[in-house]
């Protein structure tokens, strides 16, 4: 049985790019939601209404566990997603594993960049201090950088010059501690480094999530024990040339890459 993972386009191969490296002998589905992104600026509802249909799609597909990797699904829809699955097979989420994470081990400022929908459910902040109090949480909205990534302007002057602009923020002024609160920053992640050198620490989200995953799957006794060698199917609401690209720089050349509009 495969697990399942989903995203609205290439972030949420950042967090299964770890979770191969962590579980190399899972078969694992991912959905990239690209007909519909961003949806870091779509309405509740719209979010609540795709993430519903590619869990159904997950589940029609017998996965023995769910990622929801995508932090604007998860700060919008999770509840929804949980209610689909009706406690069948296991739902990791990627903001409550690292906000945990960082209110145990981390005691300073924490800053959050993530998309305007993410940002405004405010729940990367209340997580952390539901579990420490004392830790300051600032959190800003960085929407152009889905859509240069997307458009795979990596590396690119431009996308230099948002994270310029970005980070310079008055918000994140003082911060320790930076939470890339969305699935596709870990893609910029030299450019983001290279902005703050040693003064920040940029936590390494994808590996906290692959972490977790492992250790339910072993709490469950889901983990596969067959050696052989792991399938990965990939499907997308509308094929792009970004997405093939990046799935096939993670995963290599022969992966199944497949049209899927629910
Ligand atoms: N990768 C998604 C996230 O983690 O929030 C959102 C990207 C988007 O669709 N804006």
């Amino acid at each position: 049985q495969p697990i399942g993972i989903f995203d609205s386009g290439v972030g949420g191969l950042t967090v299964a790019r770890e979770i191969k490296r962590m579980l190399p002998h899972e078969n694992l589905i991912y959905f990239g939601d690209t007909k519909h992104l961003p949806y870091g600026d779509k309405s509740r509802e719209a979010i609540i209404g795709y993430s519903t249909k590619i869990t159904d799609f997950l589940l029609q597909n017998n996965c023995k566990a769910i990622v929801v990797a995508c932090n604007t699904a998860t700060a919008n829809a999770l509840n929804q997603v949980l209610e689909r699955v009706d406690g069948k097979i296991p739902v990791i989420d990627v903001i409550h594993p690292v906000a945990e994470k960082v209110a145990y081990e981390i005691h300073n400022n924490v800053g959050v960049i993530a998309t305007k929908a993410t940002v405004s459910s405010g729940l990367y902040r209340k997580s952390i201090r539901k579990h420490n109090k004392y830790i300051k949480v600032d959190e800003l909205a960085t929407p152009l950088l889905v859509p240069a990534i997307e458009e795979g302007f990596r590396n690119h002057p431009i996308t230099n010059a948002i994270i310029y602009n970005y980070l310079s923020n008055s918000k994140l002024k003082n911060i320790e501690t930076l939470i890339l609160g969305c699935t596709h920053y870990p893609l910029l992640m030299a450019e983001i480094k290279q902005f703050y050198g040693n003064r920040v620490r940029v936590i390494d989200s994808p590996s906290i999530v692959a972490t977790q995953l492992k250790h339910i799957l072993d709490k469950h006794e889901l983990l596969n024990s067959n050696n052989g060698t792991p399938v990965y199917e990939f499907f997308v609401s509308d094929l792009t040339k970004n997405f093939e690209k990046i799935s096939k720089k993670i995963f290599g050349n022969s992966i199944k890459l497949e049209l899927k509009v629910l």
